[in-house]
């Protein structure tokens, strides 16, 4: 690395090591690490995935490249060499932002173990100039602005393939980047992400505003914008089809440049359907193989055996349903195929809950994967229990041998080796490295159960991490938090299920509690990360009170020795990193059957922190594992809330109005210390909203949080019996990798060779 560095360098800037300029060092391990790649064998096979996305949250590269390459070590002890950092290098590379939150991270660590495994399987999504806005705190409200990402020399490489893609009224032709995905100390496979040479990053105008009608300028400016309005849904839909029909082309390309026989298509190929935003494919495939000849009896069959869909919501509002005169706008050439597969089910089954176009002339993207898919799974066991039994039963009961479950698992080599080095290099001390590919390995820890030195060292490196998080906010943020605080940390998309706002009721409990002298053993910090969707009105409101709420602890000095609250603005990938290894408690508190099963609850968990959180998505699987005095578990079951919402029974006024203590926290919100600081507007909705609606049910279990967090804290002070608890989760942490996870993805749905 020492000889490709200086030689890099000295070609292309005329400078030594020692002289270059971070910028330089970035840009020299770019190319290396480029051409490293390069020279990877492709992991080939007889059958080749691909997984299909519209998000791929992959986060910096150069690490985790570096890593996977086995040059990281060398490449840091170089660069130590000539006084260089290699954290102050990774600062140069811009964090690529295409993905919302859990959905497109779990893409993005599927890559990492698929490559990691060997296997045959490709990425296609879409190149978007800006991803997900960038947030800025203002008055103590989230502010949008662009966030683009993409630099003259980055990972992303142009290929010669162009589709053309026809839409109502005119057609495009596409542009193919590729970003290499090597497998950690394995072959490598490819990301493909599609573009529009006619893109045009000058149409934004204040914040993310932009013409959203003028399509051949804006298709991949941003990820999923605004789509509140109908201007904004239309844009979607030709992102979408934009994104499959670009896919189905390059696999009938490939599949052609293979030699297959394209009536054995499936025997060749496989398609993963990431949630429900690339269900086009289906009628998109059928047509293409239409016009290759095929009758539509045999182009349904063929398809139907090679794709395979993923769910990742049961929430209503986020499951797809497209009106028939939206698509009759984009793609009316795929309204005679979604009609027939419509006219098909109707032929078969007499139920309306399963027909593709319903009464009101929508068509449920989902209903089309599962109809024309040969599997379907959820993301965890009690995910996939629910769509079983409630949200897709009367699927399941029509094709119960197509419905799996496949726990949802990150990558170790990005959440731990990559973002925790003092933990990982210790583990391997104990442990051997083994567990970075077979992450089993890592329940070997467990026979340091007992192991005074052990449990302190694991302490240690914990406050080591803090002291860490602490310099970045002081840097990033101007923020001060103190090291030898508990760090509480709650960091993933802003919604109402998540319950945000319940964290925010046990904030103003806090307070009072130490304005009345009750105070802690302990100072406390809680951390926040979250980005709101722009449309989404109370998740801004939960925003701002929480900023509020920061504003006013800090203000007061009573109280700010004590309690510390700390909004993270634009919480990403990269900021992921630095907080995960900081965590002591990991705050998991959606309401139990909504969160399907989240993957920050795995993170942490991974690097030592404590889960505090409802019997919900990966968090029933974690407290299987961990056992009862490993996890602090709150709140009602999944049963209970699905019961309240089937009999309409719950009515947060009646706790409010019967339970003064619950009414003196929800008052709090626009008490006149709130109202000082903040937008009366904001704070008077999401006062109305818990009182009057409460949908998620903040109120039902917010007593039980407060005094199961008030334990918590009180066990942390035992200090020996809480790195126990630390010890066991990170040694039982090793069935969330999700190399596990895609291994079982290969053995019962992919059956890649
Ligand atoms: C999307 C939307 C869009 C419209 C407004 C409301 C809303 C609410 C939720 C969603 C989520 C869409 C799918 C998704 O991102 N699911 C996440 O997938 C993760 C990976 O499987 C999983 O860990 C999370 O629990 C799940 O929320």
């Amino acid at each position: 690395m020492e000889k490709e560095l200086e030689l890099f360098l000295q070609e292309k800037f005329g400078k030594s090591i020692q002289d270059a300029s971070n910028e330089e060092i970035y840009a020299a391990l770019l190319g290396i690490t480029k051409k490293r790649m390069e020279g990877l064998k492709r992991n080939e096979g007889k059958r080749k995935l691909y997984y299909i996305s519209a998000e791929f949250l992959i986060g910096k590269l150069l690490s985790n490249n570096l890593i996977n390459l086995g040059l990281f070590e060398e490449t840091r002890d170089v660069l130590k060499k000539y006084g260089k950092d290699i954290t102050g290098i990774e600062e140069i590379e811009p964090e690529p932002s295409l993905g919302n939150g859990g959905l497109g991270r779990l893409a993005a660590c599927f890559l990492d173990s698929i490559a990691t495994l060997g296997l045959p399987g490709d990425g296609v999504g879409l190149n978007y100039h800006d991803g997900l806005f960038l947030q800025k705190f203002r008055d103590n409200k989230q502010n949008e602005e662009k966030n683009p990402w993409i630099t003259p020399e980055s990972w992303l490489k142009r290929t010669e393939r162009h589709f053309e893609v026809p839409f109502k009224d005119f057609t495009v032709t596409s542009a193919m980047y590729d970003i290499d995905v090597p497998g950690y100390e394995n072959g490598c496979n490819r990301l493909h992400l599609f573009d529009l040479d006619s893109v045009d990053e000058s149409i934004i105008g204040n914040g993310i505003h932009f013409d959203k009608n003028d399509i051949r300028k804006n298709l991949t400016l941003f990820l999923y914008p605004d789509d509140s309005d109908e201007a904004g849904q239309l844009l979607r839909i030709y992102q979408q089809y934009f994104m499959v029909s670009n896919a189905a082309q390059l696999i009938l390309a490939e599949a052609e440049e293979r030699g297959v026989n394209l009536y054995h298509l499936h025997e060749h190929v496989c398609i993963q359907i990431n949630d429900t935003h690339p269900t086009m494919v289906i009628p998109e495939l059928i047509r293409l193989l239409e016009a290759r000849g095929f009758n539509a009896d045999t182009a349904v069959d063929v398809v139907r055996k090679t794709c395979a869909y993923t769910n990742h919501t049961i929430l209503a509002e986020a499951l797809e349903k497209w009106p028939v005169s939206y698509l009759e706008k984009v793609v009316p050439h795929l309204l005679p195929i979604i009609r027939d597969l419509d006219a098909r089910v109707r032929r078969d089954f007499h139920d309306e809950r399963i027909y593709i176009i319903d009464k009101e002339n929508r068509v449920h993207m989902a209903h089309i994967d599962i109809h024309y898919g040969y599997a379907v799974n959820g993301v965890a066991a009690l995910h996939t229990e629910i769509l079983k039994e409630s949200e897709l039963k009367p699927f399941y009961d029509i094709y119960p041998q197509k419905f799996n479950n496949k726990t949802n698992g990150i990558t170790f080599r990005r959440w731990l080796v990559h973002c925790n080095h003092r933990l990982s290099d210790y583990l391997g001390s104990l442990i051997g490295t083994d567990f970075v590919k077979d992450a089993d390995h890592l329940e070997g820890l467990l026979k340091y159960k007992d192991d005074e030195a052990v449990l302190n060292r694991l302490l240690e490196i914990k406050k080591e991490a803090k002291a860490d998080l602490k310099k970045y906010l002081k840097q990033t943020q101007n923020l001060d938090i103190d090291e030898n605080s508990v760090f509480d940390i709650q960091i993933k998309r802003l919604h109402e299920y998540k319950r945000q706002q319940m964290n925010a009721l046990y904030a103003i409990y806090k307070y009072k509690e130490i304005k009345k002298g009750n105070l802690p053993k302990r100072p406390v910090t809680m951390i926040f990360g979250a980005k709101a969707a722009p449309a989404y009105t109370i998740a801004k409101d939960i925003i701002h009170l929480l900023l509020c709420l920061q504003q006013l602890i800090d203000s007061d000095p009573q109280v700010s020795p004590y309690l510390k609250l700390v909004m993270v603005e634009n919480y990403n990938v990269t900021k992921a990193e630095k907080l995960i290894p900081a965590a002591d408690i990991s705050e998991q508190i959606s309401l139990a059957s909504k969160e399907a099963s989240g993957t920050g609850n795995m993170k942490m968990m991974l690097n030592g922190a404590v889960t505090l959180g409802t019997l919900d998505g990966a968090n029933v699987e974690i407290h299987d594992l961990v056992g009862d005095d490993n996890i602090y578990l709150f709140g009602a079951k999944s049963e209970e809330v699905i019961r309240l919402y089937d009999t309409a029974g719950y009515c947060s006024a009646d706790i409010y109005d019967s339970d003064p203590q619950v009414e003196e926290l929800v008052d709090f919100i626009i008490s006149k210390e709130l109202i000082r600081i903040g937008d009366p507007v904001n704070l008077g909705r999401l006062y109305k909203e818990i009182v009057g609606k409460d949908w998620f049910m903040t109120l039902l279990d917010v007593k039980d949080y407060i005094q199961t967090k008030e334990r918590m804290l009180s066990d942390y002070e035992d200090q020996k019996a809480w790195a126990k608890k630390m010890l066991v989760n990170i040694a039982k942490a090793g069935y969330f990798s999700s190399d596990r996870t895609i291994a079982e993805y290969n053995r019962d749905i992919w059956k890649l060779s």
